[in-house]
């Protein structure tokens, strides 16, 4: 059975830095968030999913926390905290949290104590002694450096997936495990309704003789966790990051029955083009390979699992100009193609901030404009290697993650809006058009089309139980796909190019009226909705009935 909870979820995710500054710090805040809770409702939202708000000193904005009960006071108070879900149940939206369990900060007091040799924090980190004076045998870690990190005081290594300054937490130790799940309860009393677990596929490791991740002990750690925390809530949505899942492992974490997630996110479609991999330098796009992969996952996790649909999130480069046209005229197609595209899945949608207004990369011209830890170590790494200048630019500018995290684009005020005060990050210049003052009265944006996008996904319940077929899966651009419960069906067209395509007869939607949504306006009217002549970055969604479609074949 399908969980009935997901049905009509549609979860937005906020970047709360950059999202709105209440007081003018330049920094995004809670009460920031609380203040554009129309903006949210009107939306049509049903859960926001902030990105961590916890007290930590920001190398990995908040993804490095150093206190899991303490609100980071740049973002605001625990009293804020609890107005801002008070204000977001008001409006039917409930809030999920960040936890990022795999590591903590090496501000936590945790590791303080940890590195002192303090009982009992002795062994909540990964240590090690060196091997004739060097670190022990490990890889690079994901934000640069090795991944053993040599400690002074304890006279030992440390071990980190991500940067220097985010040490490990040891999942093998039971107190460790115990203190984590303390820290969702605390937080489901507080009123928060879903969780979302960072990089949680890395929780579970051999230690010896080298450090591996280990499934089956991530399997055995979450279920534990579970048990003792959100388990105990039916009502409570999780989500787990879960960067290296295939999907038999994704079925696994999700499985109705014995899973320990709602849903995960998996990264296979959103690696394609290698962003942020290897060398960053950015490669074409393969739709066919994206294609066999929908296809692979879309067949394959049904009413097996299930997972949330992103193309976009604060780790990723804008999706517009990733996978879309920033080209006038091309931006609001390309970027409703997407968005119509991705609601078609299955699976939970999931929109990042900005997205749903056509936010675009930023134009990077220097590296100290950039400030994400990663960018920041990569452009130290490669200018190592001898590149220059302009080339570490340009590397940096098609990959980093900083893209997504420029200020939320309010209005054509300064700062776009954001802010009275000069933002942490730069405005992207484009706010002068692109803003929500902008487009919230005119019909025709962006932000309209998500906000009829959200309407109907919702209302319409094949997207939620509709199985998937892929038709014309050897077209290189056009995506194609259907989805039927009985003989219900619903098809979804969605152009991921500039080249023109004619429809076969047979898929002829059969009056204007099953025309659900489409980007291109007239796709909606009598003249012609029937029109077998698909145009640059068309996208439209409609409903075919079986008989329709067997009289046509006749
Ligand atoms: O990200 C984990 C991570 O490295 C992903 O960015 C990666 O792309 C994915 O696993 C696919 O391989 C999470 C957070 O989202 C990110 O912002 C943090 O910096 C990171 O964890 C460390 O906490
Ligand atoms: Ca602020």
């Amino acid at each position: 059975m399908l969980p009935e909870k997901l049905r009509k979820q549609v979860i937005y995710q906020i970047y709360p830095r950059s999202f709105k500054d209440s007081n003018n710090d330049g920094i995004g805040d809670l009460n920031g968030i609380r203040s554009q809770m129309d903006y949210l409702a009107c939306l049509g939202v049903t859960m926001l999913w902030l990105t961590p708000i916890f007290k930590s000193p920001n190398r990995d904005n908040g993804y490095d926390v150093s206190n899991y009960y303490e609100i980071n006071p740049e973002f605001g108070s625990e009293s804020d905290l609890e107005k801002l879900i008070d204000s977001a149940h008001s409006k039917n939206i409930s809030i999920m949290l960040d936890m990022v369990f795999n590591h903590t900060s090496d501000q936590h007091d945790w590791f303080q104590k940890s590195r002192a040799r303090e009982y009992p924090y002795t062994d909540f980190y990964i240590w090690k002694d060196g091997v004739d004076g060097r670190a022990p045998k490990g890889k690079e870690a994901f934000f640069g450096g090795d991944v053993w990190q040599f400690d002074d005081l304890r006279k030992q290594y440390y071990y980190h997936t991500f940067d220097k300054k985010q040490p490990d937490l040891n999942w093998s130790e039971p107190l460790v495990r115990k203190k984590l799940a303390d820290v969702v309860n605390y937080w489901i009393k507080k009123g928060v309704a879903g969780f979302r677990f960072d990089a949680i596929d890395y929780i579970g490791k051999k230690l010896n003789p080298i450090v591996e991740t280990d499934i089956e002990l991530t399997h055995k750690y979450l279920n534990e966790l579970k048990k003792n925390s959100y388990g105990q809530d039916n009502s409570i949505i999780t989500v787990g990051e879960t960067g290296a899942a295939d999907l038999k492992s994704s079925r696994r974490y999700t499985d109705f029955k014995t899973g320990e997630l709602d849903m995960v996110f998996q990264f296979e479609f959103m690696n394609l083009d290698g962003v942020r991999s290897d060398d960053w330098i950015k490669k074409e796009f393969p739709i066919i390979k994206l294609k066999k992969l929908v296809d692979h996952w879309q067949k394959g996790l049904f009413f097996k699992g299930w997972s949330g649909q992103f193309l976009g999130s604060h780790d990723f480069p804008r999706l517009v100009s990733r996978f879309g046209s920033e080209t006038s005229g091309y931006r609001f197609l390309s970027a409703s193609m997407l968005a119509t595209f991705l609601f078609g899945l299955q699976g939970t949608p999931y929109i990042y901030q900005g997205d749903e207004i056509g936010m675009s990369n930023f134009p990077w011209q220097r590296v100290d404009q950039f400030r994400d830890i990663e960018s920041l170590n990569f452009a130290g790494k490669f200018a190592k290697q001898g590149l220059g200048p302009e080339e570490i630019v340009k590397r940096l500018a098609d990959n980093s993650r900083d893209n997504a995290r420029t200020p939320f684009q309010w209005s054509n005020d300064q700062y776009a809006g954001f802010s009275n005060g000069k933002p942490w990050l730069a405005v992207n210049p484009n706010f002068k058009t692109v803003n929500v003052q902008r487009e919230i009265n005119d019909n025709t944006s962006l932000l309209n089309y998500y906000r009829r996008l959200i309407k109907i996904r919702k209302q319409e319940t094949l997207f939620f139980d509709g199985d998937f077929k892929m038709l014309d899966g050897e077209n290189d651009s056009l995506f194609f796909y259907e989805r039927f419960k009985d003989d219900r069906r619903l098809l979804v067209v969605a152009n991921f190019s500039e080249k023109r395509y004619v429809l076969e007869n047979k898929f002829l939607p059969k009056n204007e009226k099953d025309i659900l949504i489409a980007n291109y306006s007239d796709r909606s009217k009598k003249e012609l909705f029937s029109d077998p002549n698909i145009r640059p970055f068309e996208s439209f969604i409609y409903l075919l009935d079986k008989e329709g479609r067997q009289n046509d074949q006749k």
